[in-house]
């Protein structure tokens, strides 16, 4: 049969393409940069706020702020880098700072930004806190290297902040999502693997990482993760849900077997780096209850994607609860 237009994919598509993508680009940008991408997002009064990541031509790193009143279009960048590796300082800052995921922290009053800070001995995860994406303060390193993919939790369980990661194992044990504990945001332990990435052929072998951070919601903390499937064309990012309860952040309630948004257009195959989708924010409109989802496109600019988030729950009920399902 032959199709006037492009035949319906018959899987369900929960995340949807902005029409403006991609909605950043280096071209966009008030100074020199050679790529944006992979940025943080959060809502601040009627205005989105994205700490961008910006390359430059060394091949470093920084965040940069940009602001929208719809999210989409008009972005007010800063004039120079907001948030810029400070070696000096920092030794662990040496080669620049990457792929910030923000969390409003109630009990502190602070938005709390996860950062990968890539040092000489390799990528780790840092912390820093703002309360207006103007000044930043640095709690400093929290985990070795290698280490990144981090968001902390807006609230503390018990008297202890929690917060996802993502460590990286020598040999073949894979590099999976942890969960730790702190009783004061610097200090980590109670460290346990959380979601495994799986092995074989599926999507998300051997290695895995958290997207944006986790988001509360009535049914349970909603995690977005990507996983890289390593092919002999090269790698593959794609994303993948996953839910865990509300109470006990430890306890995985469900994981998709399949993944749910997937490298598809130009701009998020050509770059780079090639067929990659990164998100690292998402924001929740309420009351309307849908998703945006910010996500680098081939580690060269910055995209789009919306989502209802009844679509997305509701897409999870018909997942897997792990432990019940073989690898
Ligand atoms: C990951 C991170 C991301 C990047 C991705 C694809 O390891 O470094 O910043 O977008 O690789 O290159």
């Amino acid at each position: 049969m032959q199709h006037a237009t492009k035949p319906p994919n018959l899987y369900p598509e929960l995340f949807h393409r902005h029409a403006a993508n991609p909605i950043l680009t280096a071209r966009d940008w008030p100074y020199p940069a050679h790529t944006v991408f992979n940025a943080g997002a959060c809502q601040v009064g009627d205005e989105t706020v994205l700490l961008v990541r910006v390359e430059d031509r060394r091949g470093h790193s920084h965040l940069t702020v940009a602001r929208s009143r719809d999210g989409v279009s008009n972005w007010r960048i800063d004039a120079v880098p907001s948030f810029a590796a400070e070696p000096a300082r920092y030794p662990e800052e040496a080669w620049g700072v990457e792929d910030a995921r923000l969390t409003w922290v109630d009990d502190r009053n602070q938005w709390i930004l996860a950062y990968t800070a890539y040092s000489r001995s390799g990528p780790l995860v840092s912390l820093a806190a703002t309360a207006d994406f103007t000044s930043f303060s640095r709690l400093g390193p929290v985990m070795p290297p290698e280490d990144k993919d981090a968001a902390v939790f807006p609230r503390r369980f018990g008297n202890r902040y929690a917060m996802l990661h993502r460590p990286v194992s020598t040999g073949s044990f894979g590099a999976h999502i942890w969960l730790s504990f702190s009783p004061d945001l610097r200090h980590w332990g109670d460290h346990r693997v959380l979601i495994r990435a799986r092995r074989g052929a599926w999507w998300d072998a051997n290695k895995i990482g958290l997207g944006p951070p986790p988001l509360e919601t009535a049914e349970g903390w909603l995690i977005l993760y990507h996983g890289v499937r390593a092919t002999a064309g090269g790698c593959l990012y794609r994303l993948g849900l996953a839910l865990l309860d509300l109470e006990d952040p430890c306890r995985v309630l469900r994981r998709s077997d399949q993944w749910v948004f997937a490298p598809e257009t130009a701009y998020e195959h050509q770059g780079d780096v090639g067929a990659v989708v990164f998100p690292c924010g998402w924001i929740l409109d309420e009351p309307n209850g849908t998703i945006r989802l910010y996500y680098g496109g081939a580690d060269t600019c910055l995209a789009l994607a919306t989502a209802e988030l009844s679509d997305v729950l509701g897409h999870l009920r018909t997942c897997p609860a792990p432990r019940t399902r073989k690898r």
